[in-house]
Order: structure tokens, then C-alpha cells, then sequence
């Protein structure tokens, strides 16, 4: 290691705040809090008094200190708070430790507020505990810190429509946000599963909107549906909303709540079925997935929508409100006279323009009152309303375009910001809704898309990670499932580009771990696990590379198919594997399992490691893969897509060349597609194998057997090749993409995604 390193490693260690700040100076020595001290705060400034007391209750209980709130100028060592007008950006901060006391400068309460955050994050974890905590030296090491957040968004989602949280949940979302200097919480308060704000002109969404009757059990995917049988569902009343946001507001997090439009409405509609283009009867939705119904677009819609939202801007003051947009199936509009008349009479060219004139009549409603919408990129599609903000959470393409054309934007792609999707490929973990997103793939995220000139740079406002809870049925997942990754994405947010860095990162949260546990946060410990990683080992056969980020463990591995413990061999150098099996793998400290027992399949067939030539090269989200992911002897995950293992195609056809080496005989060749139709993938519309011997001439042999198997999840199919006695050196596979997904799906209209797992040739 350099010295550069281990300089690093230490400030890592000793100043370990996230998210890392701009301008960092360790300076010696060290602060050492104590009974003498108070806080001190600009004269006539209720704001920062406000705040001298936020520090205050933060210190007292575990320190037991008094920390008197008074006015600058009381001599004696202090916490200073100092209002500095030359700090201009009002979320910018300067810290400043020193042995003899504290300084924080900032323009405005939101700067000394982030200030606050960093001080407390250079105390002992136990400030947090929340009690008295005897023979702690409360000592902060002596720093210079210049922060700064390099873009002004950064937000987390919470979906309480699939499940409901309770607003002491809300506000500990919103507390555990701040620490982490995120400014915006999005609130989905709305959905087809569940209505979730009081609205008083409206009594039938929460007597009947805000229930259903019952809920799907397991996966979207898994036929034949199961339900549980019991009703479900809550809401937030006024008040409950108002405290939320006065809370919120005191932690300098603007919320952004959203009410769901034209789509996403059938719990609405089960109460309001005349706002519907058949009129129902409907019930609030008891499974996931995306549904029929929408809005109407007959006047009576825009009525009851802008008294809604007439309550709904009286209860939030920020500026924005979120009017969705998303996935909003129009067949129902298609077929009603009321929406062909608004058609019509408007000038517009089909349904997809029926929506446009949705959003801008809803957005010029809101403009009207002074705020600005935020919708997901559907709203793009038809025409975006003017001054509307897009949330881009179908790739970067949406926010792309909208930069373009002079919006705003706010990234949020599924691929790197959707934290509903599995954290690791642990067995241990709860059901999610498939995907793969790995900590440092949150990390590694870079939010300004290289297509954008500096100019349409400029527009994209920040990130967002969202929380979809169809499979998150409480507050302890929900934070299992936001936390660490919201603290990645909080750094992607708020750090300069050019210092992040995913191993401070990791050793910073190491150090944070311990707070987080104080805090009681119900984080996943998964990232410091154990990670696997192959390669065609030389001379046949695979070789598994192990690797963990918690400094200092040792990871023990089987492959007999016994869980590892303490007895079994440590890692200390690749694997080599010659033939089918399972390694098992964990890391250890002191002795006992220090991480959940990763489990990885191996399967040394014909092909694993020969070489293997792509057509068509897959879709770019996965084009950093080799495509040798394909013959590389891992098994892709039944349940996890983008796990590293599967690549993807929408439009061309995957087409594969192996070359075995040398002619032999062909017993078998297995395809693994995956197959989620509630997340766009489908299995191909048509495969086909052709053999050859020089790899000049292919050939389809006649009498193929082929076989299609649903995966042990469900969520997959094994397709199954068995020419007669053939032999050949090289195999051509072709796989056609599905294409256009059918009316009424997920994703429909959109191209859907093919996904190629293992070929496995025996
Ligand atoms: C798509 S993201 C949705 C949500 C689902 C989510 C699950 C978006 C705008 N719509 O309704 O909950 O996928 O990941």
C-alpha cells in the first residue's frame, strides 16, 4: 500500500463523515467537549436559536452536559454558530475545531444545519445512544472543513401505498435523511393499492380508498396468485401531515408528495368510480403490477383533482408537487366517448396527446398557485408540459431528453437508484422484486450523463433513490432495505465528483456502522460480506475469487456442501474448481461467522471458459460485461437480474458463437432465460441452435429435441437443446427478443427486455 493510501485510510478512520465533505484539513489535536461548554448563537436570529437548541438536544443526553443555549458574546468555550452572509450558497457550511473550541459559519440555518451533522458524525458513536453514556471522552479531532453539496436535489422515496408506514416511522425516514444531508423526501402517497392522505372534500378515500380487502402473497410473478385474506390499510390524517412536514421543515427536508396521475389511480376510482370512463364498480387493488384503470378526462376529473390538490398545497409548502404520470395504460380512454370527444374538441393526435393535455392542464392548475410538478418520464412522451420537472427513472434517456429541451431533471434509474431490488446474493435475503444493486453499484453512479453539454449539464438537479414497497411490508425492511444504500446515494448527491472513492467510502461506513447501531437503524450488513468473482481457470475447469470489504476478517469456504465454520480452509488466493458443485463462503472474526453464508453454484460444462463471440452487442447498461459471463461456469440467479451473470438484448438478437476448442460430440446445450414479465423481461419469441466444424458452415440438425422448463423461483426458463448424436466444434445460438410488450402489461409498449443466463453444453 502507498503512503498515499494510508494517509487516506487514516483521515478515513479519524474523520469519518459521509457524506465526505468537499475540502477536508486534518489539523492536530484534538477538542475536548466538556461541562464548561455552551452554544452560542446570533443575537435575534429565531432560526439559529432554533437550531442552537436542535445541537443541544443532540449532545445532552449521552454527554449529560447542560450545553446552555445563549447569545454570542458570553465569554467561555463554545459551540459557535455564526451567520456568515458571505457564504452564498444557503446549503454551505465551514467547520471549524479547534482545541479551544468550535465554529461553524454558514449563510443561512440549512448550511450550520449540515455543519451540525458532520460535527456530530466526528463524535463518539455513542452521542447517539440517546441515554447517559459515563467515561466517554467526548473529544472531536481538530479539522478545517469547507463542504458544499455538488448538486441541490437529493432525495429518497418512500412508497406507502403498497404498504403503509406509520408516521413515527416518516419522521425517523426523514431524521436518518438529514443526517446524510439529503434535502427531499418524496412521499407516494397515492396508488392503486392504497390512498394514504386525508383529503376532507373527499370522506370516501379514506373510508374506502385507503383499505383493501386483502393482499397478494409472495412474488407478482408466482402463478397461480395467492392472497392473505385480510384487509389492510391507514392513511394520514391532517394533522399527522402537518407534523410531519413542520418536522421535516426542521430538518431541512422539503417533501415532495405525490398524487398519482392519470394511472396509478384504482383506489381512487373504487371510491370515485364515476371519475372513471366505465364507471367501475372497482376495488383497491389487492396485487401488484400496473392496472387498467385511469382517469377520465371528462371535466368532473379536473374538478375533483384540483380540490385535491387545493388540500394537498395547503398542507406541503415546498414548491413542487408530484403528479406522477407514470405508466398509464390508455385502452380505457381509447373506448370512452367522453375522452374521444375531449380529443376531438383539444385537436389531439391520439391518446398519447390526451395525456399530455392531462399533465399541462394539471400542471398549469398548479403553476397557477404558485408550484411546479415533477412527474416521472412518461411525462416527456406526447409533448411535456411547460416548466415541468421529469424524474428519469427508465434509464437516463428520459432526463436526457428533458435536459435538452430545458428542464429540469432528477435522475432516479431503476438500474442504480431503485433500492426495492436485492442487495446482495446472499439466500439470507428477503424477498425483493428481483434486480441485483449491489452498494458500490449505488456508489459508482455518476448522475450527469456523458451525452449532456456543460449548458443542459446544469439541469440535472440531483438523484433520488427510490423504495417501492410491494415486497417491504414494515418499517424494520424499509430500512433494511434504504440503508447503507441511501448513504452511497447520499455521497453521489452531495460529494465533488473527483473525491469519491468507494474504498473510503467503505471504511468511512465501517466506522458509521457503529453509530448507525446506536441509532438502533436496521441497516443491512450485507456489503461487508463476502462477494464472489470467477474466471475460466487456465487448463480447464473455474477459478471463484473471493473478497470482503470488512477490513481484517478472513473468509472460510467449502465446496462440499456443508456450511462453512471456523475449521474450514481460509481464503487466501483463487479457488480452482474442475468440476460441478457449490463453494459456500463467510467471513469470520474472533472466531465465530462475522456475514450471512453466500452460496455460489459452479458448473464446469463443455463450454466454461472457451471463447464466445457476440453477434449484436448486448443493451449498454450491460455492455461493462464480458461477454464471457455467458460460458464463464457461474449459473446466473434464478431471482436477481443484473447480478453480473446475466446480459441483456432488447432490439437485436443475441446471437453467440462458442468455440469448444475441438470437434466433440454434443449432448446438450441449455438456455437460461430470465422470464418477470412485471419487470418487461420476457423469454425469446424464438431460439435456435446451428453446429459446425470450422466455423464457416453451420447447420441445423433435424430432430431437436428442445425443451422449456420453468426456473425452481419461477421466474426463469431453462430451454433445453438435445440434437442426435452430433458432433461439432463450434455452436451458434440465436435468441429473438420478445419485442413490443402487449397492452395492459407492465412496461407496455415498450420493447421488452431478453435476458441470457449460462449456456450450458454438455
Ligand atoms: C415501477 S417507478 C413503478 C412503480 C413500481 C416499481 C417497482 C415507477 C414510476 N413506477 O409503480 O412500484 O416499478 O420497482
Amino acid at each position: 500500500m502507498s503512503c498515499q493510501n494510508k494517509g487516506k485510510e487514516k483521515s478515513g478512520v479519524t474523520y469519518a463523515i459521509l457524506p465526505e465533505p468537499a475540502k477536508l484539513q486534518p489539523k492536530p489535536g484534538q477538542c475536548r467537549l466538556s461541562e464548561a461548554f455552551q452554544i452560542s448563537c446570533p443575537g435575534g436570529m429565531p432560526e439559529w436559536e432554533q437550531l442552537g437548541h436542535y445541537l443541544a438536544a443532540l449532545l445532552r443526553p449521552a454527554t449529560g452536559f447542560a450545553w446552555p443555549v445563549n447569545e454570542q458574546g458570553i465569554p467561555g468555550k463554545a459551540i459557535a454558530l455564526i451567520a456568515d452572509a458571505s457564504i452564498v450558497n444557503p446549503e454551505a457550511y465551514r467547520l471549524h475545531v479547534a482545541p479551544g473550541g468550535i465554529r461553524i459559519c454558514a449563510g443561512h440555518p440549512a448550511g450550520a444545519f449540515y455543519a451540525i451533522q458532520s460535527l456530530r458524525q466526528l463524535l463518539p458513536p455513542e452521542l447517539e445512544a440517546g441515554e447517559l453514556r459515563p467515561g466517554i471522552s467526548w473529544a472531536v479531532p481538530c479539522v478545517e472543513i469547507e463542504d458544499a453539496p455538488r448538486f441541490p436535489y437529493r432525495g429518497m422515496h418512500l412508497d406507502v401505498s403498497r404498504h403503509f408506514f406509520p408516521p413515527e416511522f416518516i419522521k425517523r425516514y426523514i431524521k436518518l435523511l438529514a443526517m446524510h444531508k439529503m434535502n427531499h423526501f418524496h412521499w407516494h402517497l397515492t396508488d392503486d393499492q392504497g390512498w394514504r392522505i386525508e383529503i376532507k372534500g373527499y370522506p370516501k378515500l379514506q373510508e374506502i380508498a385507503a383499505y383493501r380487502k386483502e393482499t397478494q402473497e409472495g412474488h407478482y410473478s408466482s402463478q397461480p396468485r395467492r392472497y392473505d385474506g385480510r384487509p389492510y390499510g391507514g392513511y394520514y390524517t391532517q394533522e399527522e401531515v402537518k407534523d410531519i412536514v413542520a418536522y421535516a421543515q426542521s430538518r431541512f427536508v422539503t417533501i415532495i408528495p405525490e398524487i398519482e396521475m392519470p394511472g396509478h389511480c384504482q383506489a381512487a376510482l373504487a371510491a370515485y368510480p364515476e371519475l372513471s370512463c366505465t364507471g367501475g364498480p372497482f376495488e383497491t387493488a389487492t396485487h401488484w403490477g400496473i392496472f387498467e384503470e385511469a382517469f377520465c378526462t371528462r371535466e368532473a376529473t379536473f374538478q375533483f383533482l384540483e380540490n385535491v390538490l387545493s388540500e394537498v398545497i395547503g398542507l406541503f409548502p415546498g414548491r413542487f408537487i408530484h403528479i406522477g404520470g407514470d405508466e398509464c395504460f390508455k385502452g380505457r380512454w381509447k373506448n370512452c366517448p367522453g375522452c374521444q370527444q375531449r380529443i376531438r374538441e383539444e385537436g389531439l393526435n391520439g391518446e398519447q396527446e390526451l395525456q399530455s393535455y392531462f399533465i399541462r392542464r394539471i400542471e398549469r392548475f398548479l403553476h397557477s398557485k404558485g408550484r411546479g410538478i415533477i412527474g416521472w418520464d412518461e411525462i416527456l412522451e406526447g409533448g411535456l408540459a411547460p416548466r415541468a420537472t421529469v424524474m428519469s427513472w427508465r434509464g437516463a434517456e428520459g432526463g436526457i431528453a428533458a435536459a435538452r429541451q430545458g428542464h429540469g431533471v432528477i435522475m432516479a434509474p431503476t438500474s442504480t437508484c431503485y433500492f426495492d431490488y436485492y442487495q446482495s446474493m446472499s439466500d439470507e435475503e428477503p424477498l425483493a422484486i428481483g434486480g441485483y444493486l449491489p452498494l458500490e453499484n449505488v456508489y459508482g453512479y455518476e448522475p450527469v450523463p456523458p451525452e449532456l453539454n456543460p449548458e443542459e449539464s446544469l439541469r440535472i438537479l440531483g438523484v433520488q433513490g427510490n423504495l417501492w414497497t410491494e415486497y417491504i411490508p414494515d418499517a424494520r425492511q424499509a430500512e433494511y432495505m434504504a440503508f447503507p444504500r441511501a448513504i452511497a446515494l447520499a455521497e453521489v448527491g452531495w460529494s465533488p465528483k473527483g473525491k469519491r472513492d468507494f474504498g473510503s467510502f467503505a471504511r468511512r461506513l465501517m466506522h458509521h456502522s457503529r453509530r448507525l447501531d446506536e441509532l438502533g437503524v436496521e441497516y443491512s450488513r450485507q456489503a461487508f460480506g463476502v462477494r464472489t468473482a470467477a474466471v475460466p481457470a487456465e487448463g480447464g475447469g473455474v477459478e471463484i475469487r473471493l473478497s470482503t470489504l470488512k477490513e481484517g476478517a478472513s473468509i472460510r469456504y467449502t465446496t462440499d456442501g456443508q456450511e462453512p465454520d471456523n475449521h474450514s480452509p481460509e481464503y487466501s488466493g483463487p479457488v480452482k474448481l474442475m468440476r460441478d458443485g457449490v463453494l459456500m463462503a463467510a467471513t469470520f472474526e474472533g472466531g465465530a461467522r462475522a456475514s450471512s453464508i453466500i452460496r455460489q453454484e459452479i458448473s464446469v460444462h463443455r463450454a466454461a471458459g472457451r471463447p464466445i463471440r457476440l453477434k449484436h452487442p448486448p443493451h449498454s447498461d450491460y455492455r461493462h460485461l464480458p461477454a464471457s459471463v455467458l460460458v464463464n461456469g457461474l449459473p446466473a440467479s434464478e431471482t436477481r437480474f443484473k447480478d453480473g451473470e446475466w446480459l441483456a438484448w432488447q432490439e437485436a438478437p443475441m446471437e453467440a458463437t462458442i468455440d469448444l476448442g475441438i470437434l466433440q460430440p454434443i449432448e446438450s446445450v441449455g438456455l437460461h432465460f430470465f422470464n418477470d414479465p412485471g419487470v418487461w423481461i420476457y423469454p425469446p419469441s424464438a431460439a435456435s441452435l446451428s453446429f459446425s466444424d470450422d466455423g464457416a458452415i453451420f447447420h441445423t440438425p433435424e430432430n431437436m429435441e428442445e425443451r422449456a422448463e420453468a426456473g425452481a423461483q419461477g421466474r426463469t426458463q431453462h430451454r433445453t437443446f438435445r440434437p442426435a448424436s452430433i458432433r461439432a466444434r463450434y455452436i451458434r445460438i440465436i435468441a429473438q427478443p420478445h419485442g413490443i410488450i402487449a397492452e395492459g402489461a407492465p412496461g407496455s409498449g415498450h420493447l421488452a427486455w431478453l435476458l441470457v443466463g449460462e449456456i450450458v453444453v454438455r
